[in-house]
């Protein structure tokens, strides 16, 4: 008996060790990247996950804010800079400045304003699962071309793209 508990053990471990070395920061192996279109600067933060209140403050050290989209021209401008940066990335979670104002209504609460590109989500989403989600994230697949919108909890790990602007 207790080999095969050890058994499911090790399998436990394998599957942990595979995911981790299928993290997308290996595979980019990078830590953050940038770019700037016009006069919006993007950072991307590769290093570490975090939750939605801890990503936002780390973007406001940084004199920046999470990223947003106001237009389906800066959703596009996003998943470019993804697919750039993320060759060959399976499903990776960022967050977004994206938050619910109401029962499945969303807003950008650095700018204010709802969320215009309301064709961009996932599949059945926005569903507010448990009613505990209110935190907007993109969901990218590089080798399928996507990234898509999920309401999610704020208190999951994500990675983080940060904006600014430069007068
Ligand atoms: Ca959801």
């Amino acid at each position: 008996m207790r080999t095969v508990a050890n058994m499911k053990y090790f399998w436990l471990i394998l599957v942990i060790a595979v995911g981790a070395a299928d993290s997308i920061v290996e595979k980019a192996n990078l830590e953050t990247a940038n770019l700037t279109k016009g006069t919006k600067h993007y950072r991307m933060e590769l290093l570490f996950k975090a939750t939605f209140f801890q990503a936002s403050m780390y973007c406001s050290r940084l004199g920046m804010e999470l990223v947003s989209f106001n237009n389906l021209q800066e959703f596009d401008e996003l998943k470019d800079f993804l697919v750039k940066t993320l060759p060959n990335a399976r499903w990776s979670q960022f967050w977004t400045s994206g938050v619910a104002m109401g029962p499945l209504q969303f807003g950008w609460i650095n700018t204010g304003l709802p969320i215009t590109v309301t064709h961009k989500w996932e599949y059945l989403q926005p569903n507010n699962f448990f009613g505990l989600e209110n935190c907007v994230e993109v969901k990218f697949h590089e080798s399928i071309n996507v990234m898509l919108m999920n309401d999610i909890t704020c208190l999951a790990l994500n990675y983080i793209v940060c904006q600014g602007y430069t007068l």
